[in-house]
């Protein structure tokens, strides 16, 4: 008997791989990536949940802990824990993928690295919580409000602005993930959980939310998390994220058993809602066919694909391409180079190639 479970001491290797390129000046500050090639299915175990901190983890008790909304609103309000714990929620599953997600694809050469270390900014959960609409119309919101800020306890004292229509419409105030209340590293004991939009606005260890008639232009929605365009001007709040797919079965690191039949399997989301199909090629993008999607398809949820693969042995080069219910279609490598400066690193959901070599080893490669 065990107290609270483990996975068993053979999956030791499943793990996230932690990058914390700020070292000694921000020890907390950093990312780890969800291992997507290790996992199936479409939901992400609460201990292997990708991790962004600007300012590392607080530790928040909850006794202590009070989420204040004020500003263009009739009656400021205080909420702590047990207040919130005590009103009906919701449970709904959406993905969060950081803005920074598959950066690694944006850099000049190709990295023989898992698909995880390229893709795994991207975890999906059930988030039990409250929609935010009740706690606003609680509070009463000021015909002049038109957006609110955002702000977390943490150490960064992330902040960003969020217009009051999403706050409005899907947005919830998460208090348990897949079951059991946040894990600290996901913003216990309370986060912002903004569907199907970039994961730095779904504001963790959640603390005050201010109602304002603008956006502030915070640190992160001005000198962080903007596109920088090819004619060297930058484009602020791309807030919804874009129709993307990655194939994580086999993927970079891997190597094919031998010749034969293969089950592709892939992973595929849009900030937009449904994924509707998810196409397959085997060879760079000349040829298409459509894999299988896994049920229930969620709204801002991940979607697992699935397609049969007769592989001769010879060189390939694996694609997978998404299209959403709104119509859009994932762009290729050209595509996106086409429209961003070369240093952008923000939004990146161009086509994956894995190429597929006649030895069965499987790597990263830009076509
Ligand atoms: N308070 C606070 N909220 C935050 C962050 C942070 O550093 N501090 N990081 C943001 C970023 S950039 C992302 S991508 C998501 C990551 O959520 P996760 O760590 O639960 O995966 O949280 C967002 N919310
Ligand atoms: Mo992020």
């Amino acid at each position: 008997m065990r107290t609270y479970g483990q996975p068993s001491k053979f999956e030791e290797p499943v793990k996230r791989l932690v990058g914390q390129p700020f070292g000694k000046l921000a020890p907390g500050a950093g990312v780890s990536f969800t291992p997507l090639q290790s996992l199936t299915g479409t939901i992400t175990p609460n201990g292997l949940h990708f991790e962004r901190h600007h300012g590392g983890v607080p530790e928040i008790d909850p006794a202590r802990h009070k989420l204040l909304i004020h500003g263009l609103v009739k009656k400021p309000l205080a909420f702590d824990v047990a207040a919130l714990l005590r009103y009906p929620m919701v449970s709904r599953t959406y993905f969060i993928e950081c803005s920074g997600n598959s950066f690694r694809n944006t850099l000049p050469q190709a990295q023989d690295v898992p698909c995880g270390a390229i893709h795994g900014l991207l975890s999906c959960s059930e988030w039990t919580g409250l929609p935010l609409a009740v706690l606003l119309n609680e509070a009463g919101v000021d015909a002049g409000a038109k957006w609110l800020l955002a702000e977390g306890a943490d150490a960064a004292g992330m902040s960003r602005s969020i217009p009051l229509s999403k706050a409005l419409d899907d947005t919830l105030i998460a208090l348990y993930q897949n079951g059991e209340r946040l894990r600290p590293e996901q913003g216990y004991p309370m986060r912002l959980v903004l569907p199907g939009w970039e994961g730095n606005m779904s504001v963790k260890w959640l603390h005050r939310l201010k109602l304002t008639d603008g956006p502030t232009h915070t640190r992160d929605e001005t000198s962080r998390y903007t596109d920088l365009m090819r004619d060297g001007r930058a484009r602020q709040f791309t807030f919804e994220v874009g129709v993307k797919s990655v194939i994580t079965q086999p993927s970079g690191g891997m190597t094919m058993p031998g010749p034969g039949l293969h089950q592709l399997s892939g992973l595929a989301w849009s900030g937009a809602g449904r994924v509707t199909k998810v196409e397959v090629s085997a060879d760079g993008g000349a040829t298409w066919r459509d894999a299988t999607l896994q049920a229930p398809v969620l709204s801002k949820s991940l979607t697992r694909f699935h397609l049969p693969w007769n592989w001769n042995g010879a060189p390939a080069m694996l694609q997978s391409r998404a299209t959403d219910e709104k119509g859009n279609v994932q762009e290729s490598r050209s595509a996106w180079n086409a429209q961003y400066s070369s240093a952008n690193r923000y939004h990146n959901t161009m086509i994956q190639t894995w190429a597929v070599n006649a030895n069965g080893s499987v790597k990263n490669a830009y076509a």
